[in-house]
C-alpha cells in the first residue's frame, strides 16, 4: 500500500514526511524546495495482540513500544501543486504520475494561513480555498485522462455500458482503478442517456467520482501550533463536514522523533506526553542525556501549544492511521497458532499485515503465500481455538493460523 503526501507548496509536506519516516529531506519555507519524490517508510499504530497472549513480541518489520506495534507502510512525499497543474502549471503533469501508484493521499493544507495558493509566505490566507483547489486539481486530472477513452466512444451512437467500463478501466491502468469501481460509478451517477451524449458537467462528475473512489483523501490541518491555526481547523471542519479534517502540527511531530532517537526524551508516536521534563532520567534501563535550557523550551512550548490542546497529540501518527484503517478499511492481522506464537527462530509474533477491506481466511492464506492458499483446510483464530472456514471474513487484530492439506 502507498500513501501519497500532496498539497501546494510550502506547507509541509516534506516535513510531514520526515516526521513520520525520519527520512533526510530537504525542508525549507520557500515553495517548490522539493522537486524530486521522497520514498520512505512510515508506520502505523495497532494495539498489539502480546498483552492478550501475555508474551512480549519480536517484530521482524516495524518496532512495539509499551504494547504499540507500529507497522510499516510506505510513504510518497511529492512537489507542490498549484493551480493549473493538471495542465502543466508550476511543475505540472510530472509528479501527477508520480501518484498513478497511491492508494490513498494525505492533503496537507497549512491551517495557520501564513502561505498563499502558490505557498509564498502571506499574512493571511483563507486555508478554504486550498481545499478546493487541490480536489480540483486532481478531478481535472482524472477528467483529462477520461476524456481521452471518451472521445473514442463519443463518435458512435449507441454503446454497450459494459463496453465502456472495460474500456474506461483499461485508460486508468496503473492508476489502481478497477472495473468494479468504474461500474459502481456508472451506477452511482445514473445519468439516462448514453455516455456518448453525456453533457460537460456529467462528464465532470463522473472523472471526479471516479477519482473521489480510487484516490480516497483525507485533510491534515497542518501548523496547528502557530497563531490562527487552531482557529482555521476548526472553521475547515465546519465548511467540509463531510471530510476527514485532522489537526497536525508535523514540525512538532519531526522534533518530539528526533529528540527522542537522539535519547533526549521517551516518546512513543500519538501519544499526548513525553518524558522526562527537563531532568535527567532514566526508563526503562535508558540514560537520557541531560536536556540544554533551549531544548527544554522548545519542549515545553510543543507541550503547551500542541499536546495539551489537541485530543491526537501532534496528529501526525492520527493521520495515519485514519488514512489507512478509517478511510481505506485495511486490517491488521497476525499469522499466528494458539500453540506457538513464534517462528522457527523463536521470535514471538514476528509479523503483522495490512490487508485490504473485506479480505476472507482464504485471502489471508493466499497472501502468506501461494501453497497456503491452494491447499487450504481451515483458519484456526489464535485467541479463542475456534476453527473458522476460507469464507470467515477478517477482523481487525485477527491472529490467525492457517491449516493446509
Ligand atoms: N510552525 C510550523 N511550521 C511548519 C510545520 N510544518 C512545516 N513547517 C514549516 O513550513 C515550511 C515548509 O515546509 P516543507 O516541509 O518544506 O513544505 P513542503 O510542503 O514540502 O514544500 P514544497 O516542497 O516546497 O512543496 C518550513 O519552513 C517548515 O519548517 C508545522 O507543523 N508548524
Ligand atoms: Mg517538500
Amino acid at each position: 500500500m502507498l500513501i501519497g503526501i500532496v498539497g501546494k507548496p510550502s506547507v509541509g509536506k516534506s516535513t510531514f514526511f520526515k516526521a513520520a519516516t525520519l527520512a533526510e529531506v530537504e525542508i525549507a519555507s520557500y515553495p517548490f524546495t522539493t522537486i524530486k519524490a521522497n520514498h520512505g517508510v512510515g508506520y502505523v499504530r495497532v494495539d498489539c495482540i502480546e498483552k492478550e497472549f501475555n508474551v512480549k513480541c519480536n517484530p521482524s518489520h516495524g518496532f512495539c513500544i509499551n504494547g504499540n506495534r507500529f507497522v510499516p507502510i510506505d510513504l510518497m512525499d511529492v512537489a507542490g501543486l498549484v493551480p493549473g497543474a493538471s495542465e502543466g502549471k508550476g511543475l505540472g503533469n510530472q509528479f501527477l504520475d508520480e501518484l498513478r501508484q497511491a492508494d490513498v493521499f494525505i492533503h496537507i493544507v497549512d491551517a495557520s494561513g501564513t502561505t498563499d495558493i502558490e505557498g509564498k509566505q502571506v499574512e493571511t490566507h483563507d486555508p478554504a480555498k486550498d481545499v478546493i483547489f487541490l480536489e480540483d486539481e486532481l478531478n481535472k486530472w482524472f477528467y483529462n485522462i477520461f476524456m481521452k477513452v471518451w472521445k473514442a466512444f463519443s463518435r458512435k451512437v449507441e454503446m454497450e455500458k459494459s463496453k465502456f467500463s472495460e474500456a474506461v478501466t483499461k485508460q486508468f491502468s496503473g492508476l489502481k482503478v478497477s472495473e468494479e469501481q468504474v461500474k459502481e460509478i456508472l451506477r452511482k451517477v445514473s445519468f439516462e442517456q448514453n455516455p456518448s451524449s453525456w453533457t460537460e458537467g456529467q462528464l465532470m462528475k463522473f472523472a471526479s467520482e471516479l477519482r473521489r473512489l480510487s484516490k480516497p483523501m483525507i485533510i491534515a490541518a497542518n501548523k496547528v501550533d502557530l497563531e490562527k491555526g487552531k482557529e482555521n481547523y476548526e472553521k475547515l471542519k465546519m465548511q467540509f463536514p463531510d471530510l476527514i479534517i485532522i489537526p497536525c502540527s508535523a514540525d512538532s511531530e519531526l522534533a518530539l522523533r528526533q529528540a527522542s532517537k537522539v535519547g533526549l526524551i521517551d516518546y512513543v508516536s500519538g501519544e499526548r506526553d513525553f518524558a522526562p521534563k527537563g531532568v535527567p532520567y532514566s526508563g526503562e534501563g535508558k540514560i537520557l542525556k541531560e536536556l540544554s535550557e533551549k531544548q527544554v523550551e522548545a519542549l515545553d512550548k510543543i507541550k503547551k501549544n500542541v499536546l495539551e490542546v489537541f485530543e491526537f497529540g501532534t496528529g501526525v501518527q492520527e493521520v495515519l492511521n485514519c488514512a489507512v484503517f478509517d478511510l481505506l478499511g485495511y486490517l491488521a492481522i497476525f499469522p499466528a497458532s494458539a500453540n506457538k506464537l513464534g517462528d522457527s527462530k523463536g521470535n514471538i509474533l514476528p509479523d503483522c499485515f495490512l490487508l485490504p477491506p473485506g479480505s476472507n481466511a482464504l485471502d489471508f492464506a493466499y497472501f502468506l503465500h501461494t501453497d497456503f492458499g491452494k491447499n487450504f483446510i481451515k483458519a484456526i483464530n489464535a485467541k479463542t481455538k475456534m476453527a473458522l472456514g476460507k469464507d470467515y471474513k477478517l477482523q481487525h487484530r485477527d491472529a490467525l493460523e492457517i491449516i493446509t492439506r
